[in-house]
């Protein structure tokens, strides 16, 4: 299974450590194909336009996206509602006591979206949501 995993970058990359324990976890389901959200540092070798083109290409190869939605940001907002019109199956994660998650994430029906507390709520979450998909 391709896996597509969407988490903040210039929204904030305070959640970076997290996002790679989370792409960890994932790659036990599939591919991830963009294990970079997990990254120590950015790469700035790319234009805007080839990260947008590269990443909508990924977006469109997937079979699931996976996006943690607790750091508010454009681009993970933008993926979600590129995701859902290209039919895709969208999880959203988002921490306990985050009580800024928008009404346009948490209002969708056709997103999942899940809080959790712990990297053993992800586990248990991902065997239920992603085994035999
Ligand atoms: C990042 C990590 C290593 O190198 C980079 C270079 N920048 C980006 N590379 C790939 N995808 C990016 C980059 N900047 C944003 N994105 C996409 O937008 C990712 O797929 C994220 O899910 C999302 C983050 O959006 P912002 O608005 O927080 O930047």
């Amino acid at each position: 299974m391709k896996i597509y995993f969407s988490g903040s970058i210039r929204g904030g990359r305070q959640d970076a450590e997290l996002y790679r324990q989370l792409i960890d976890e994932l790659k036990n389901y599939g591919t991830v194909l963009t294990e970079h959200i997990g990254a120590e540092s950015i790469n700035h070798s790319k234009s805007d336009q080839e990260i947008h083109d590269e990443d909508m290409a990924w977006l469109r190869e997937s079979e699931v996206v996976v996006a943690e939605v607790t750091t508010p940001s454009l681009g993970v907002g933008y993926e979600i509602g590129r995701a859902v019109e290209m039919g895709k199956r969208v999880i959203c994660l988002y921490r306990k006591k985050s009580n800024s998650i928008s009404a346009m994430i948490l209002g969708c029906d056709e997103l999942c979206c899940f809080e959790y507390g712990s990297l053993a709520d992800v586990q248990k979450l991902f065997t239920e949501q992603l085994t035999g998909f």
